[in-house]
C-alpha cells in the first residue's frame, strides 16, 4: 500500500465511528436482566464531562438502611453512566456538589428553607433543585423521599436531560402503589407467562436470592411500595408459621427499599389450618384466631402490610357461605389488623354462573348496597373495567357509584388477554383510557383518577393494584418490551396524569437507547400497539371471545360448559347481527352508569364505535362512522390490525444496529409470531362471524388461506390452548 492509499484509509477509519456515530449500539449485548435500571456509560463524551464537573462531591446526610440503599444505587448509577467511582463526602464541601438529606438529617438542607414545600409532598415526595450556590440538592420530608429522588436523579442522567435548571418537585398521588403476584406456593404462576414464581420458597427463609434486591430496586424506581407475594386464589398454607418466616425474610429485604409485604388471605383459613370448624365472620372464635394471626404475623414483620382477599369469587370460600355480606367478612380481617394499622384489599371481582344477570352488572349490584359499611381500614380493589381485563372495556361502573369506600385500582399488566409475553402490546394507554374515564359522579371532570386518588370523595387511604408480569425468565418478562407495562404501570401509580408518551419516552430511553432516531419510531410503534391488539382481536368493542380457559388465541365458536365463560354468551351473534344488549332494552347495565355517560352509552347513535357491541346488539349492515357497514367494519378492523404488525416490524428493522443484536433478535422473532398468530385471530373471527353475517368479505381483503374448520381443529393450534 503506498503512502497516499495507507492515509486514506488512516482517514476512513477514524472518521468511520463518527460517520456511523448513530448505529454504534449501546451495548453489545444484553439479556434484559437490568431492566431500565441499565447504566452503561454515556457515549457523549462533552455530557458525560459536564455531568462529572456537576457532581465532583457528593454528601449524603443521615445513616439509615434506606440513605445505604440510596447510595448505593447512586454508586452504582454514576460507576456506570459517568465510569467515575464516587466517594461520598462526611460534609458538603466548596465547589459543585450533590447534597441530599432531610431537613432533620442535614443542616445545609435546612437551611434551603424548603419545609413548607416539603410538607405539603407527603413522606413520599422530594424535590431536585438547586441551593444559593447552585449545588445540586435532593431534599425530602423523610429518607424513602430521598431513595426515590436519587432514582429520579439518576433518570435524569440516563435519559441525558440537562442538570442546568432543576427544578422537579414530586409526590405520589396514590398511596398504596402495589404489585399483586399470582403466585402459588409450588412455584407456578397464575397467568404468567415470564416463567415460574420468582420467589424460591424452598430456599426461604435461609437462602435470599439476590434477585430479591434486584426486583426491590426495580420496584422502588418507579415509586411501587407494596408486593402481594400470592396468588389471590390462595392456599392457606403461607398463613402458617413456616411460610411466615419466608415471608419475613422478603420483607426484610424490601424494607430498606420502602416496599410493604401483603399476603393474599384465604378465607377459610381457619377451617384449614386453624382446625375451627367454621369460618363464618360471626363466629367469636373464627374472630379470635384471625386476630392471633394478625398478632402472630405482626411480631414477625412489624411493617406488615395487610390482606388481599379474594372471596366468593370462581370457587373462593368467602362470607356468603355463611350468608354474610362481603362488608362482613372484610370487617372482621380488618379489625384484626387494626391495631397494628394493615389494611384489607377486598376485591370486587364476583360474579356468579347460578345468577341469571348479566356478568358485567353482578359485582355492582352487589357491592354498591355495602357502601359506607367497611372499617375505614378496607380498600375495595376493582378491575379496571366490570368483565375481566380485556383488551378493551369501558371503565368499571363501581368507579363513582362508593362515595363512601376507597376504591382502589387493578390492572392487570400481565397479558392474559394480550397475547401473554409473546405479543408485544404496551399498554399504558389503555390505564390511561380508564383513568382519564368521566364517571360524571359529581358532575363533568369526575374522572376515575380522582376516584381512586381520592380527590374526588375525600378519601386519604388510596391505592392501585397491578397484577404483575414477572417471572423467572432472565429478562423478568419474557417479551422484552412487556418490561414497559410493569415501568409504565409504576409511574402511573405514581402520577396517574403522566401520559403515556412521556412514559414511553422515559422507558425506551432508559431500557434500550438515547438517540432520537431510535426514541420516535420505537415510541410510536409502542403508542400503536394497544390498539392494533384490539383490532386483531376483539375490534368495535367485542369481548372475551378468546380461547377457552388459556384465552391465547381466537375462540368465538366456544359454547360449552358455564356459560357465563362461553364466547357465545359475549358476542351474541346471528342472523340479525352481533353485539350483546346492555341497553335499557337489554340487560340494562347501561343504568350503573352516571347521566350523561349512560344516555351516551345506551344510544347506538352516541356511543363511542370501541363500545358499540360491548353495549348493544347491531346489525350487519348498520352504517359505521367511516360509512361501512357494520360487518365491513369488522373485517376491516381485523385486517388493519394485522397490516398494522406488519409496520411494527418494518419499524423494528428501521432501527436495527442501534441497540445490541440479543434484545433486537427477540424483539424481532417475537413480532414475526404476533404476525402470524394475529393472522390466525383474523381468519378465524372473520370466517367465523362470517357465518352469520352471510356477507361476502370485500373484494379489497385476501380471503384466509382456510377454512373456519381449519382454525377450529385442536390440531391446528400450534400452542396449547391457542
Ligand atoms: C386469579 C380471571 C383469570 C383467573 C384469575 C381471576 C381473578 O378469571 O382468568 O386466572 O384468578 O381472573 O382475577 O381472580
Amino acid at each position: 500500500m503506498n503512502v497516499a492509499n495507507f492515509k486514506t484509509c488512516m482517514l476512513f477509519l477514524i472518521l468511520l465511528p463518527v460517520l456511523f456515530f448513530d448505529l454504534i449500539p449501546d451495548a453489545s449485548a444484553d439479556d434484559g436482566y437490568r431492566l431500565w435500571l441499565r447504566y452503561d456509560k454515556i457515549q457523549d463524551e462533552d455530557l458525560r464531562q459536564d455531568y462529572l464537573h456537576q457532581l465532583r462531591q457528593i454528601h449524603y446526610a443521615g445513616s439509615s438502611a434506606r440513605i445505604e440503599k440510596a447510595k448505593e444505587e447512586l454508586q452504582r448509577g454514576i460507576s456506570g453512566l459517568l465510569a467515575q467511582k464516587i466517594t461520598f463526602s462526611d460534609e458538603p464541601g466548596n465547589g459543585p456538589t450533590l447534597i441530599a438529606g432531610t431537613p432533620e438529617s442535614s443542616p445545609h438542607i435546612r437551611s434551603m428553607e424548603l419545609q413548607g414545600e416539603l410538607r405539603s409532598l407527603g413522606e413520599d415526595g422530594y424535590l431536585i433543585t438547586r441551593d444559593r450556590q447552585n449545588n445540586i440538592a435532593i431534599a425530602a420530608s423523610r429518607d424513602i423521599g430521598l431513595l426515590y429522588g436519587t432514582f429520579h436523579f439518576l433518570r435524569l442522567l440516563q435519559s441525558q436531560q440537562s442538570l442546568q435548571d432543576l427544578d422537579i418537585k414530586s409526590a405520589p398521588q396514590i398511596q398504596l402503589r402495589v404489585l399483586n403476584h399470582w403466585f402459588n406456593l409450588d412455584g407456578t404462576a397464575e397467568r404468567g407467562y415470564a416463567g415460574g414464581a420468582i420467589w424460591q420458597w424452598e430456599q426461604l427463609p435461609d437462602y435470599k436470592d439476590p434477585l430479591y434486591t434486584d426486583y426491590a430496586r426495580a420496584n422502588a424506581s418507579v415509586g411501587i411500595n407494596g408486593t402481594v407475594l400470592n396468588n389471590v386464589n390462595s392456599d392457606a398454607l403461607i398463613l402458617t408459621e413456616g411460610y411466615l418466616e419466608k415471608v419475613k425474610a422478603l420483607a426484610d429485604v424490601f424494607r430498606p427499599y420502602g416496599i410493604k409485604v401483603y399476603l393474599s388471605a384465604r378465607f377459610s383459613a381457619p377451617i384449614e389450618i386453624g382446625n375451627l370448624s367454621t369460618a363464618d365472620p360471626r363466629d367469636p372464635e373464627v374472630r379470635r384466631w384471625w386476630e392471633k394471626k394478625a398478632n402472630e404475623i405482626y411480631s414477625r414483620i412489624p411493617d406488615f402490610g395487610g390482606f388481599l382477599v379474594k372471596a366468593n369469587s370462581e370457587g373462593q370460600p368467602g362470607p356468603q357461605d355463611y350468608n354474610r355480606s362481603h362488608a362482613e367478612g372484610a370487617n372482621m380481617l380488618a379489625k384484626a389488623l387494626s391495631p397494628h394499622g394493615g389494611v384489607v384489599m377486598w376485591r370486587a371481582f364476583v360474579y356468579s354462573n347460578e345468577e341469571p344477570e348479566d356478568r358485567v352488572k353482578q359485582a355492582y349490584n352487589e357491592f354498591t348496597p355495602l357502601d359506607g359499611e367497611f372499617r375505614d381500614n378496607v380498600l375495595v380493589q376493582v378491575k379496571n373495567g366490570p368483565l375481566d381485563f380485556q383488551p378493551r372495556e369501558p371503565f368499571h361502573p363501581l368507579f363513582g357509584a362508593m362515595p363512601e369506600t376507597p376504591l382502589m385500582m387493578e390492572f392487570q399488566i400481565t397479558q392474559e388477554y394480550l397475547g401473554f409475553a409473546t405479543h408485544l402490546t404496551y399498554q399504558a394507554p389503555l390505564y390511561e383510557e380508564v383513568l382519564d374515564a368521566d364517571t360524571y359522579a359529581k358532575g363533568e371532570g369526575s374522572y376515575v383518577r380522582k376516584v381512586i386518588d381520592g380527590s374526588l370523595d375525600d378519601k386519604q387511604l388510596t391505592g392501585m393494584a397491578g397484577v404483575a408480569n414477572i417471572g423467572t425468565d432472565r429478562n423478568w418478562t419474557g417479551h422484552p418490551f412487556a418490561q414497559a407495562n410493569w415501568y409504565a404501570y409504576g409511574r402511573l401509580a405514581w402520577n396517574p396524569e403522566l401520559g403515556s408518551e412521556r412514559i414511553a419516552e422515559e422507558w425506551i430511553s432508559m431500557t434500550f437507547s438515547n438517540k432520537e432516531a431510535f426514541i420516535e419510531p420505537v415510541k410510536e410503534m409502542m403508542l400503536a400497539s394497544r390498539e392494533i391488539a384490539v383490532d386483531y382481536r376483539t375490534p368495535l368493542g367485542l369481548h372475551h371471545i378468546m380461547g377457552y380457559g388459556s384465552h391465547y388465541g381466537p375462540g368465538p365458536w366456544v359454547d360449552e360448559g358455564r356459560a357465563d365463560w362461553t364466547s357465545v354468551y359475549y358476542h351474541r351473534a346471528d342472523s340479525s347481527g352481533i353485539g350483546f344488549d346492555r341497553s335499557t332494552s337489554g340487560s340494562n347495565a347501561v343504568s350503573q352508569y352516571h347521566p350523561p355517560v349512560k344516555q351516551q352509552f345506551n344510544d347506538i347513535e352516541k356511543v363511542p364505535e370501541k363500545y358499540l357491541l360491548w353495549f348493544h346488539h347491531v346489525e350487519w349492515d348498520y352504517e359505521l362512522d367511516s360509512g361501512r357497514t357494520l360487518w365491513e367494519g369488522l373485517v376491516h378492523h381485523y385486517y388493519s390490525g394485522v397490516d398494522s404488525i406488519r409496520r411494527m416490524q418494518d419499524t423494528w428493522e428501521s432501527v436495527e444496529g442501534y441497540i445490541d443484536e440479543q434484545r433486537y433478535t427477540h424483539v424481532a422473532r417475537l413480532l414475526e409470531i404476533q404476525e402470524k398468530e394475529a393472522a390466525f385471530w383474523r381468519d378465524a373471527c372473520v370466517l367465523y362471524f362470517q357465518q352469520f353475517s352471510g356477507r361476502p368479505i370485500p373484494d379489497a381483503y385476501p380471503e384466509p388461506d382456510h377454512p373456519l374448520e381449519y382454525y377450529q381443529d385442536p390440531l391446528n393450534k400450534y400452542v396449547p390452548g391457542l
